[in-house]
């Protein structure tokens, strides 16, 4: 694989200015530990703000910090106070933010914020393209950067790019509120692969892909034109080791080497061996759930008095986001709370929380998170949490009890875990109490299997699968692209078809010769293709037959007066130029009856949806249904089919938004074949664009030149990607 650059927000190192001297501290949170390891061993650079408003840098000082973070790969995209209170503070913080983890009521629709996180996206995207060569590869992060990919990949379409969100992706019916939804989506599906922390958030990226877009999806895959984008999920895991290792040592330490918060906790312990600590920590955020918890906090203490004054809550809140309006009215509440319950609960000698609203240093953390009993982690919203699995990881006797919300990611893989509802303050109360009271057997049964799988699932592995999924989607693509045709192939066709003495040419309609319309009467050929078509018939080498799944009506309609074949309803009915109606083959038609009723049943619990009848098929018309819930039915449909179609000698056959029931044992191969017979071609050609025209490309002589439209697995020789390609190709051919 070649280099692998990082963009993200922020850089992964803060830059300190002492009077001129320019210090660089390397940052120690996840992300920065685990992307470090991939942009160092790929030798790329990582892209992003440094952390200082330009506006405080003059132009000589800025050259300096650019230089010194060159020094560690890192490249600045510099930002001013404005465009960090626009892009930053407030389309990523009071739009997105609140719309990802939906606060619908928070959600600032400022015309303006919108516009500068365009602006600001470009810029990361412009750093990023003057770093990036064709044939590299660049891992994006983040809600800040949501446009980023789509910026790049129009740019530089041969960078392989990969997208990681953190939070949450909400479901449509939140995702919709906002008015810039559709460009959101754009901006993400420029990446090659998309990454998300759970199985849900990608169910709910594809919905908005499907509704707002209408793209195809099958399985993880999303199919746009002539690109396949990856999406999957990727539990982002932290450093295990770091959190072990330094736990470890903090136990082993002599009493004159410990912080001043590890001998206050001891004193703590010691005053009454009983007591007991819960542990609390997270940004002060209001995805976070804090004001429940305190509540909760509350309410156990009342439920259960017996724990009053020997259970204390350590609550740590990390300053976050201090100017926006939500976050300070935030803080209120919370310090009110906090009071309410040390003057409800607390006496001299008791204060039921101890409140800290700071960061602290990693050391203290992990004092912490090996110190107390009970974790309570109880958003409501977070795209993963790590300080679950921060704790875990300290808990070196394998003991300790974790309250977990499942609204965040972390639950899905921590099913060890007491399992809450956020909004549920007497079940936390109860978790609580139960956490407190759980023998130690049962809390070092649990924690094993959590401790194990977090220890192997853990932030390089995070990333390195990350970086592996990168890699076989760049294999995906050029699969994609080998079968292409390219000046070369063309080149080879051409010079076959001009000297060659007669030629069969095979042409699929729909999605093929035209694009597909909602209804499929109104696909009619327009004036570029009938020209195009009577050209091709000039040459009395030509012998050429639209080859199609529809009924024989409209095609006569639409080619009367061309010198042209067609063989339809898949090759039930073919009529020569100038010829009457011939049946290829003796089908009939009397399961119809049989099949009609449960079709109809399908368009009556789907709404958009029609019953097209063919004289020896039917097809159920599905494209102008709701895109999921047609999906859905479909497979239903299929279901319910299969166990009908073996006592009729019946062939399912799935169009493009279209299902078809007929007669078997004919197909667009068989009757294709049947056309060639006892003449002598020296020249076949078929393009089509489904997997009825796979019978046709499978059946054909291998001499054949067979073109599949789309660029999908076929059995084809060549790929073209669209019906305007289509059209360029035979263009060129008769030129
Ligand atoms: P955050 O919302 O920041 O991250 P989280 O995953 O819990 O939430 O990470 C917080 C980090 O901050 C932890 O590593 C923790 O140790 C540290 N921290 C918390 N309190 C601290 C304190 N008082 N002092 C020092 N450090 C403290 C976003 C998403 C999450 C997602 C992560 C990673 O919101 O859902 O898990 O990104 O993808």
């Amino acid at each position: 694989m070649n280099r692998i650059h990082i963009v993200s927000n922020r850089l992964p190192v803060s830059i300190n200015l002492n009077d001129d001297q320019i210090e660089l501290i390397p940052s120690v949170g996840g992300l920065a530990t685990g992307m470090r390891s991939v942009y160092k061993a790929y030798k790329g650079k990582w892209i992003g703000w440094p952390g200082l408003p330009s506006d405080d840098i003059d132009q000589k000082l800025s050259g300096r910090i650019d230089k010194a973070l060159e020094k560690e790969d890192c490249v600045s995209v510099h930002l001013s106070k404005k465009e960090i209170d626009l892009y930053y503070d407030g389309f990523s913080n009071r739009t997105i933010w609140p719309l990802f983890h939906y606060f619908a009521q928070y959600i600032d629709y400022d015309p303006e914020l919108w516009e500068a996180f365009v602006s600001v996206n470009q810029k990361f995207a412009d750093k990023a393209l003057e770093t990036l060569e064709e044939g590299d590869t660049i891992w994006i992060h983040d809600y800040q950067l949501l446009l980023v990919p789509e910026m790049i990949k129009s740019k530089k379409p041969g960078v392989t790019i990969g997208f990681f969100l953190h939070i949450p992706f909400p479901s449509f019916e939140v995702f919709r509120i906002l008015p810039w939804r559709k460009e959101l989506i754009q901006g993400i599906l420029g990446a090659d692969l998309i990454g998300f922390h759970t199985y849900d958030y990608q169910r709910h990226f594809f919905s908005s892909v499907r509704r707002l877009m209408g793209y195809d999806i099958s399985f993880n895959q999303i199919q746009i034109e002539d690109r396949i984008v990856i999406v999957d999920a990727f539990p982002m895991g932290i450093d295990y080791d770091k959190f072990k290792t330094a736990a470890t040592g903090i136990l082993q330490k002599p009493l004159q080497e410990k912080s001043d918060l590890h001998r206050e906790l001891e004193k703590y312990f010691l005053l009454s061996p009983d007591r007991k600590l819960i542990l609390s920590i997270d940004r002060l955020d209001y995805s976070k759930g804090i004001p429940n918890r305190l509540r909760a906090f509350a309410k156990f203490l009342e439920e259960y008095p017996e724990f009053v004054g020997k259970v204390t809550l350590i609550m740590l809140a990390v300053p976050s986001r201090g100017t926006v309006e939500h976050y300070i009215n935030l803080k209120r509440e919370v310090e009110e709370l906090v009071g309410n319950v040390n003057g409800q609960f607390g006496n001299i000698n008791y204060t039921p929380v101890w409140y800290f609203y700071r960061s602290m240093p990693f050391e203290s953390l992990i004092e912490l998170y090996s110190s107390c009993d009970v974790c309570l982690v109880t958003p409501v919203r977070d795209g993963m949490n790590l300080v679950a699995k921060e704790y875990v990881a300290s808990r070196t006797n394998r003991t300790g009890v974790i309250i977990l919300s499942e609204m965040a990611g972390v639950s899905k893989e921590m099913g060890e875990a007491l399992i809450i509802n956020p909004n549920n303050i007497k079940e936390i109360a109860d978790s609580i109490n139960q956490a407190l009271t759980m023998p130690l057997d049962e809390q070092r049964e649990r924690m094993i299997f959590l401790q194990d799988r977090i220890k192997r699932y853990d932030v390089f592995k995070w990333s390195s699968e990350f970086v592996k999924s990168l890699s076989k989607v760049e294999q995906i693509q050029t699969s994609m692209h080998a079968k292409r045709v390219n000046a070369i192939i063309m080149d080879k066709i051409r010079s076959d078809y001009q000297n060659s003495k007669m030629r069969a040419i095979f042409l699929d309609y729909d999605g093929t010769l035209t694009g597909f319309k909602k209804n499929p009467n109104d696909a009619s050929p327009n004036e570029e293709l009938h020209q195009l078509l009577y050209k091709l018939e000039e040459d009395p080498r030509n012998v050429i037959t639209i080859i199609s799944g529809r009924d024989r009506a409209s095609l006569e309609t639409w080619f009367e007066g061309h010198k042209i074949n067609l063989i339809v309803e898949h090759g039930v009915w073919s009529k020569k130029v100038d010829r009457e109606w011939k049946m290829l083959s003796n089908a009939t038609d009397t399961w119809k009856s049989s099949i009609q009723p449960i079709l109809e049943t399908f368009v009556d619990r789907t709404p958009g949806t029609f019953i097209e009848e063919k004289n020896y098929s039917l097809v159920w018309h599905f494209r102008k249904a709701e895109p999921e819930q047609a999906d859905l039915r479909a497979n239903e449909l299929k279901d319910e089919l299969t166990t009908m179609i073996a006592n009729h000698n019946l062939e399912i056959l799935e169009g493009n938004k279209v299902i078809e029931v007929k007669t078997g044992g004919i197909n667009k191969g068989i009757s294709a074949l049947q056309f060639l017979k006892n003449k002598n071609f020296d020249f076949i050609f078929a393009v089509g664009d489904d997997w009825t025209d796979e019978y046709m490309f499978k059946e054909l002589p291998e001499s054949a030149h067979t073109i599949k439209v789309g660029l999908t697995h076929t059995a084809a020789k060549y790929k073209v990607e669209s019906v305007s390609a289509v059209r360029t190709f035979l263009a060129e051919l008769i030129k």
